[in-house]
């Protein structure tokens, strides 16, 4: 447990309307924990109370963002300092500002340190960090870090809420290998509206291997994010981020890379030195599925999945990802052919984008081809499943805009716990997630990543066949996956596992695992 109690951060608003905030039921050097049955529903009242509260954002800031021209925009790369036990400290304001997403008119937007999206932070397995977060927004948020394997008491989940005002200093050792992470809120009924406003970032993690160190990871020079959103917006310029904003006759869905609107901007290019390009790719949109494919159908090397690097480059000519699920892939390049990507949008809602756009053409000065990636990036060792610990049914279901996991809609902390997981720290589960309606959903278990089994009784292919931490899951479909939950236990913070389309999780796809010592 690296949690860190900082008695001398600024008592936060929000300390005095809520007397269970993020620090005060921390775990204690005494190791004094508060009722976990008294914290989570007093933890739901204060949720319901900041969501009632901060009706809207009110976006005050007047940064911003600025729009492209052509070339592709990187995000900054967030310096972090050192403090004196050598944990890497990073500061993250949540602001809001504006932004010109659609043609000559300005949007309200939320970003990390800017108007809109965020910094990407690089980290290296083994790291100690934490994360200086104020929530200068209007309304209580939350900073969860998708796909890190962390203790729950900092996941950055609904029981991390960071009031309107608030600082907030998670800290933890960065406890895996090399992956393409990201962060962005998580609190009760505003993850969708939190994220489409652009509070996504991107935390890259590398590791030591020398499958790691075959793969370019100079940011900025051979390693770059694509962050890339099917974004609701209504014709005023209005983000939308539920059901009746998706499916109001006003709303259009513009592809945006890195923040900027392909449609408006034109195709991000980017030119290199380099004859290897290492892209980090990460599907931010809150419902869209969207496929990346080249223009000239040849094909890219994936190198990694969400959770993972594979265990051997694989070369495909397609690959789609769901709203929060990312993956890695190498583009070889010199002087003599640029490349260009494209992405084909899928409706992962009721309504949602289509089409296929353009989104980065790919030049390079090199005049030598890149040599082999090695034939082993990474070891897999898939799980013993043969005597699972517990094995368990999430069923996904709807009744219209309502979204039930086990016929529960978790739109509280106290419907969550009404359905929670209970499991223990070493056990291995096998879950099936059955999706009985027409709806596309996707499936992200915070904690730990798992290893997909069947799809309708099939064994996966390619990237799905490694670790992961969210999927696709497809209307009618029975997806069976197996997990071990590893290192952390907590008997008062729990991890989430929900749809990652954040529509769906705001309207109560969602529920609780709780890891227990014993
Ligand atoms: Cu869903």
């Amino acid at each position: 447990m690296t949690y860190r109690h900082r008695p001398e951060s600024p008592a936060s608003a929000d300390e005095h309307a809520n007397p269970i905030s993020h620090r005060a039921p921390s775990t204690t050097p005494t190791g004094k924990h508060l009722s976990r049955r008294g914290l989570l529903r007093g933890i739901g009242a204060v949720a319901l109370l900041g969501t009632a509260a901060g009706a809207g954002l009110k976006f005050a800031g007047s940064a911003s963002a600025a729009t492209t021209s052509g070339t592709l925009n990187i995000p900054t790369l967030l310096d972090s300092t050192t403090d004196s036990s050598g944990t890497k400290v990073f500061t993250l304001n949540m602001e809001t500002g504006t932004t010109t997403i659609l043609s000559g008119i300005s949007s309200a937007t939320c970003g990390f340190n800017q108007a809109f999206l965020g910094p990407v932070l690089k980290v290296t397995q083994g790291d100690v960090v934490q994360m200086d977060i104020t929530n200068n927004l209007t309304e209580v948020s939350t900073v969860h870090w998708h796909g890190a394997h962390i203790p729950p008491s900092v996941d950055g989940g609904p029981q991390n809420t960071i009031a309107a005002g608030a600082s907030f200093s998670p800290s933890f050792t960065i406890n895996q290998a090399a992956c393409t992470l990201w962060f962005h809120p998580h609190a009760l009924a505003t993850t969708a509206k939190h994220i489409a406003s652009g509070l996504a970032g991107m935390l890259i993690v590398d590791d030591a291997t020398d499958g790691a160190a075959a793969l370019p990871s100079t940011y900025g020079t051979d390693q770059f994010p694509l962050i890339v959103q099917s974004l609701p917006i209504s014709s005023a310029g209005v983000i939308q981020y539920t059901t009746a904003g998706e499916t109001a006759s006003t709303t259009s869905f513009p592809l945006l890379v890195n923040g900027s609107n392909v449609a408006v901007n034109g195709t991000p290019t980017l030119t290199v030195d380099a004859s290897r390009v290492r892209f980090h790719l990460l599907n931010a949109s809150i419902a869209d599925l969207i496929t990346f494919t080249r223009t000239d159908g040849g094909s890219f090397t994936q190198v990694a999945s969400d959770a993972a690097l594979l265990a051997e480059p694989l070369t495909v000519t397609s690959l789609q990802l769901v709203g929060g699920e990312r993956a890695e892939i190498c583009l070889d390049v010199t002087s003599s052919a640029s490349i260009t990507l494209q992405a084909t949008v899928t409706a992962g809602g009721a309504r949602g984008g289509s089409g296929t756009k353009s989104i980065l053409t790919l030049s390079s000065t090199a005049t030598t081809a890149a040599t082999s990636l090695p034939t082993s990036l990474n070891t897999f060792t898939a799980l013993d499943i043969s005597s699972p610990s517990a094995t368990r049914k999430i069923a996904l279901s709807n009744s219209g805009n309502t979204m039930y996991i086990n016929g529960v809609a978790g739109t509280t902390m106290t419907a969550m716990e009404s359905n929670e997981i209970m499991t223990t720290v070493g056990a291995t589960e096998v879950w099936t997630i059955t999706n009985a309606t027409g709806l596309t959903h996707s499936f992200h278990l915070h904690d730990v990543p798992f290893q997909v089994q069947t799809i309708n009784g099939t064994a996966p292919t390619g990237a799905y066949a490694q670790w992961k931490d969210t999927i696709l899951i497809s209307p009618n479909s029975t997806n069976v996956i197996a997990m071990q939950f590893t290192d952390y236990s907590d008997d008062t913070y729990a991890y989430m596992l929900h749809c990652h389309n954040a529509v769906h999780e705001d309207e109560g796809m969602m529920t609780m695992l709780m890891v227990m010592s014993s």
